[in-house]
């Protein structure tokens, strides 16, 4: 009987279908390009570690992130959900709140139900804290709320305040006898910043980006104090791989999902020294060297582990790329005929393809066969999919946008991606809507209309919708809605309901 007990028990803890259960790497870049790799097609730069990736795994030429900015690609990244469906989803300010509130069903929630050992380490920017991060206290909630149980963090941005690390809930090596104060104002007293200090600036800045100063650099926002728990840009990458290294080598009996979220290639570009001068494109490629080094060695890593066989790694960015970003580092003088977006319009804060349609690698090894993919995937689908993956299911009422596309992930012969691709920008109401070779772009406009009283009055809000035929116009540049309206038609009607119905994934379909 005592037996029959503990097998009932045992079985109670087996998912009910045939879970697989991969380690789980998710490589998220910051502002990495479709055309900044050389598995891309990059010349000026050279990415060895992820060509690899590359070869051993499936690279896809319609991969995209969910937003053209950084905090709503990984807000839906990591709750199945597309951004523009909750407010303040726009690029967090320093003292910003946790945007994902502990109750929502997560990716890393998910994976923490099938049993894995979870962790966030690098870039955050989805705010800490209700109502505002308590910087010397608790950064509750934060990760560890919501399905992480391990992180290490730069909170913000690495061009926002504070530059210093978080680790679990705390400041990491804070001195409470010299507490961060971090604020939107300029403190009293004698306080340099990058518009009285600019001449000792070792980066100048462009636009913003003129106020504190820490390590030579002046930031968004204010802050003082924490000089202990400070760290130096230069040393962000090395931060990174080493404490994913160790955690990983910690969890390597258990299934893990590692979410590995690098500042490369944020501004302000500041790479390790021994990085410096290793591009022709100046501080903004020798970033993508850098990046590409943290890739490697944590392929490394796994291969010393003998884990290389055991683990999904999903490389992507979290948005397209962008050339001067308010510092003055050279992107723009030494681009040559790089081109960041590879052949598409736009890029960083835009809804044309260059905005979410990234650079996409999954590999596992034995698992996947190598090749290239057009299949549509986004890194909202992480959610559905990876729970497909391991026997879970989102509850019904969440990840609303996240689509079960695990077999083309794998790049599984035969198996479909999504059909259409919403892409939406930081959050002011533009709109693309890819579905097949068609792409709608729905753009705000401000319109003039009789119904203005007086000059004064505010103009009304109004839509403006173009349509492009990707194949033949990968760049978005001839706008053929007029040739066929039935199309304009199917598909602004199909943005408008994806928009208004309030989720795009079935829910009851796994
Ligand atoms: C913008 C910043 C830009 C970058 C971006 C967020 C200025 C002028 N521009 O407001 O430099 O920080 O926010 O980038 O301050 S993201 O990749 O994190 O979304
Ligand atoms: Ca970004």
């Amino acid at each position: 009987m005592k037996h029959l007990l503990a097998l009932l028990a045992l079985l109670a803890f087996v998912p009910t279908h045939a879970a697989e259960r991969p380690n789980i790497i998710v490589i998220m870049a910051d502002d990495l390009g479709y055309g900044d790799l050389s598995c891309y097609g990059a010349k000026a730069v050279q990415t060895p570690a992820i060509d690899r990736l590359a070869r051993e795994g499936v690279r896809f030429t319609s991969g995209y992130c969910s937003a053209s900015t950084c905090t709503p690609t990984r807000f839906s990244l990591l709750t199945g959900t597309y951004a523009f469906r909750q407010k303040g989803t726009g690029i967090a300010p320093p003292n910003g709140p946790a945007v994902i509130k502990p109750g929502t069903e997560t990716l890393p929630g998910i994976l923490k139900r099938a049993g894995y050992a979870t962790a966030v380490i690098g870039k955050w920017h989805l705010g800490l804290g209700d109502p505002a991060p308590d910087w010397n206290g608790e950064l509750k909630p934060g990760p560890l709320d919501i399905g992480f149980d391990h992180c290490l963090l730069l909170p913000t941005t690495n061009d926002r305040v504070p530059q210093t690390f978080v680790e679990g809930r705390r400041v990491k090596n804070l001195d409470p006898a010299d507490p961060l104060w971090v604020g939107n104002e300029k403190p009293a007293g004698d306080h340099p910043t990058g518009m009285t200090h600019r001449h000792t600036l070792k980066m100048d800045w462009s636009h913003g980006h003129n106020q504190t100063i820490h390590n030579g650099i002046s930031r968004i926002g204010f802050y003082t104090g924490g000089t202990r728990a400070r760290f130096r840009d230069e040393d962000l990458a090395d931060v990174w791989v080493k404490e994913s290294n160790q955690w990983m080598e910690a969890n390597k009996e258990r299934p893990f999902f590692l979410f590995f979220a690098s500042q490369d290639i944020h501004v302000p570009r500041i790479a390790h020294e021994r990085f410096q001068g290793k591009s022709t494109l100046g501080p903004r490629g020798d970033c993508i060297v850098q990046f590409d080094w943290c890739v490697g060695e944590l392929m490394k890593t796994l291969d010393r582990l003998g884990l290389t066989d055991k683990t999904l790694v999903v490389l992507c960015s979290d948005n397209g790329p962008v050339l001067d970003d308010g510092y003055k580092d050279d992107a723009v003088e030494k681009l040559g005929d790089h081109q960041p977006a590879g052949p598409y319009r736009g890029g960083k804060y835009s809804v044309w393809e260059g905005g979410t349609r990234t650079p996409f690698i999954t590999r596992w090894k034995g698992r996947i066969a190598p090749g290239v993919s057009d299949e549509i995937v986004s890194t909202v689908d992480f959610a559905a999919s990876f729970a497909a993956l391991t026997g879970e299911l989102p509850v019904p009422n969440g990840c609303l946008d996240s689509l079960n596309v695990i077999d083309a992930l794998l790049g599984k012969p035969g198996a479909k991606g999504r059909d259409h691709i919403l892409q939406q920008d930081n959050g002011s109401g533009n709109f693309g809507l890819r579905v097949g070779k068609w792409k709608l772009v729905r753009l705000e406009k401000r319109v003039q209309t009789q119904a203005r009283v007086s000059k004064d009055a505010p103009p009304l809000p109004g839509v403006k919708h173009t349509l492009y035929q990707l194949t033949a116009d990968p760049g978005e540049r001839t706008d053929v809605s007029a040739a066929h309206p039935e199309v304009l038609h199917r598909i602004t009607t199909q943005l408008d309901r994806l928009i208004t119905d309030g989720r795009s994934r079935p829910d009851r379909v796994p």
